[in-house]
């Protein structure tokens, strides 16, 4: 045994917090925690630049706990570290993030010490983890993040953001795609501040990992571009050490740690089994692994005060005289770049800078108009000169999302300043990485065809469950996509999106609702947007005739009342709302009057007081028409009892926008033949 005792003593106590924990819970995962005890206790307390006395340091390196399941093990370090504590707002607030009576009531309602870590639950906990691999994919976000920061906002003698990022990940973590995606990126960006430690404990749910997973993960990371580091047992805090020394040394790769290590380490009867891994030892067997590790066995979330003092006396200690030393570099650097620190104090805030919106301008009335994803990327430029921190890209799509940021460059190995983000086809990473980058403060965006967002669906949910104002920019965005066929063509991805708590979906009508989208959107903080753009082209609609594009800021408005005694109803979003006008027009001619609603957004909508709902859509009129190109699921609401969807029921077809228009009957006649079965 290479530890001292007091070392063993603490890395005791965080293992036995954790089966503690688990069994007060009668539910939950003690293995990993007991085997990893000492990975993370020589981490925190060697390491990591972490200041328990101010937790949201902005240059504090960042531990990601990716095998979420091993939660315990992280409340445990929290307590133990003593982080102090944050509200739910990410302001910092009296007391500890985690008291001892918060660990006991681990999966309890109402506890920050959740199931799994859940973000601004407790701070120390950088993001929410327990999908296996999306905390790797976070991870590859927040180091690149750090890298743009560095070089964005370092200067001469003020080195203020050269932080690492670190993350634990389980086999579960490296069998997953995303994690494979954000390592390439990672390997590729050269991101050497970033280091994964891997579990390697051969063991899964189901049993050992020769089950599923035979392949060579360390010779897979060198091919990925990683400097890959052994460690042969995870007791081996000496080694533990050298490794980490390594990864500090290592400047040109990101680093993959591999540590073998027994699953429920000590527990005689249940070590290095698949039991260890999601059930409560036991009380019989947690006594008899307490005797075994030199634990009173009776004692339960025992926790010495020497260890305390411990923690203290390191991470605290060094964490937060770093801090203050940081704080007090920033304040020079604020006298001495006052432009770029005032952009960093709104940043850190969450705050837009002073005068974000002073390029957007709205476009000109115009009868063949613009595809909303070409208005998209001019808007996006017009924002992103006045947003330094605006930092996103796409996913191998740019010419075709028009996501690029006009002469912000590229980011890269050789550029870590450029505004431009190249995912790669790697839609999942992308989702996973921009939610890091958003955890770090940018404004992230990441881009592609609408219906991939089936690839990145998992980070899109999670983006929404952390609150973060994340911009998915998602494009070709209906049959109107044309000849690419079903494969492209989104049918169910609308009503998909809106399906997730949270996340709001935008699907504007034309360039100057698109402007106001982003205006919107880009003032959230605390929810992630979904802009839906079309391919093809859209009149840009003449505002002095029609109500202004500012409604979208209220989700729904009246974009045409009607032009005499009002029989019906026309609802449209994006690329449909013109049919819905055609439609108007075509009826008035015949004498039947209607309004029309344009809907971009349904959830900024409904949250909207009753009076101005009743106003856009007012309840006696019940003769309504819905028409989007997609499925009907969603509009239920809006459509009232006695209303018409025109739209899709199944998959599209390749062939050219308009003749699908036709062929799937989306079209003005048609809703103008429903308007008159209703009448
Ligand atoms: C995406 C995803 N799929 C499935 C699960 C359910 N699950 C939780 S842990 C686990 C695997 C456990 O093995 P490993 O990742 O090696 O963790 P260990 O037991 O070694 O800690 C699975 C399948 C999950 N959390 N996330
Ligand atoms: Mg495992």
């Amino acid at each position: 045994m290479t530890t001292t005792n007091i070392e063993q003593l603490a890395v005791n106590t965080i293992r036995t917090l954790s089966m503690d924990g688990v069994q007060a819970a009668n539910s939950g995962h003690p293995g990993t925690p007991m085997a990893l005890a000492p990975v993370t206790f020589q981490l925190w307390t060697e390491r990591l630049r972490y200041s328990p006395a101010q937790p949201l340091w902005p240059n504090r390196d960042r531990f990601v706990l990716s095998c979420g399941h091993a939660s315990m093990l992280l409340y445990s370090m929290i307590h133990l570290s003593e982080i102090r504590g944050t509200d739910h707002h990410g302001k910092l607030r009296d007391g500890l993030a985690l008291k001892l009576e918060d660990l006991k009531n681990f999966r309890q309602l109402g506890s920050p010490c959740a199931g799994h870590p859940e973000y601004r639950e407790a701070s120390g906990i950088e993001t929410t983890t327990g999908p296996l691999g999306a905390g790797c994919g976070n991870s590859v976000g927040m180091a690149l993040a750090a890298k743009w920061l560095g070089a964005t906002y370092n200067r001469p003698g003020f080195s203020l953001f050269d932080y690492n990022v670190y993350a634990l990940c389980s086999d579960g973590d490296l069998m997953e795609g995303v994690a494979c995606e954000a390592a390439s990126v990672a390997g590729h960006l050269k991101l050497s501040n970033l280091c994964w430690v891997y579990d390697d404990n051969r063991i899964t749910i189901e049993g050992h990992t020769d089950l599923a997973f035979s392949e060579n993960v360390g010779r897979r990371f060198e091919g990925l571009g990683w400097n890959v580091v052994e460690v042969l047992d995870a007791n081996d805090l000496k080694a533990l050490s050298a490794a980490y020394a390594k990864f500090e040394a290592c400047q040109d790769k990101p680093t993959l740690i591999i540590v073998r290590s027994i699953i429920g380490w000590g527990s005689p009867n249940k070590a290095d089994s698949h039991a260890a891994h999601g059930a409560p030892l036991g009380e019989e067997e947690i006594k008899l692994t307490k005797r075994n590790y030199g634990w009173p066995e009776d004692a339960k979330f025992l926790v010495p005060d020497e260890v305390l003092e411990y923690f203290r006396s390191t991470i605290g200690k060094r964490g937060n005289l770093a801090e203050a030393n940081w704080q007090k570099s920033f304040a020079d650097y604020c006298v001495k770049h006052p432009a770029e620190g005032g952009q960093l104090k709104s940043l850190f805030a969450g705050e837009l800078p002073v005068g974000w919106d002073a390029g957007l301008k709205p476009f000109a009335a115009d009868e063949k108009g613009l595809a909303t994803r070409v208005s998209s990327g001019k808007v996006l430029n017009m924002l992103a000169s006045h947003l330094p921190w605006l930092v996103g890209g796409s996913a191998d799509l740019a010419p075709s999302t028009m996501t690029n940021l006009d002469k912000l460059g590229d980011f890269s190995a050789s550029d870590y300043a450029g505004r431009n983000l190249h995912f790669g086809i790697r839609e999942h990473a992308m989702g996973a990485i921009c939610n890091g980058m958003s955890l770090s403060g940018l404004r992230a965006f990441g881009a592609t065809f609408f219906v991939f967002t089936d690839y990145m669906r998992p980070a899109i949910r999670l983006s929404s469950i952390m609150h973060l104002p994340v911009l998915f920019v998602l494009t070709h965005d209906s049959i109107g996509l044309g000849e690419d066929g079903p494969t492209h063509q989104p049918v169910e991805h609308l009503a998909a999106c809106r399906a997730i708590p949270g996340v709001y979906v935008y699907r504007p009508a034309d360039a100057n609702e698109v402007l106001e989208c982003y205006r919107t959107l880009i003032q959230a903080k605390d929810h992630p947007a979904a802009l839906v753009l079309s391919r093809q082209n859209v009149p840009t609609l003449d505002r002095s005739k029609y109500g202004s594009a500012a409604g979208v800021a209220r989700g729904g408005y009246v974009v045409s009342p009607a032009a005499g005694p009002e029989k019906g109803l026309l609802m449209g979003t994006g690329s449909e709302l013109i049919l819905c006008l055609k439609a108007q027009e075509l009826l008035a001619k015949e004498g039947i009057y209607c309004r029309v609603v344009s809907l971009p957004c349904f959830e900024l909508f409904d949250q909207q007081d009753a009076s101005y709902r009743e106003s856009v859509l007012p309840a006696w009129l019940t003769l309504r028409v819905g028409c989007e190109a997609g499925i009907r699921q969603g509009w239920e609401n809006y459509l009232g009892p006695g209303g018409h969807f025109v739209g899709m029921a199944t998959f599209g077809a390749s062939a050219p926008a308009n003749k699908l228009y036709d062929h799937f009957k989306i079209t003005a006649d048609e809703i103008v033949r429903c308007v008159k079965s209703g009448l």
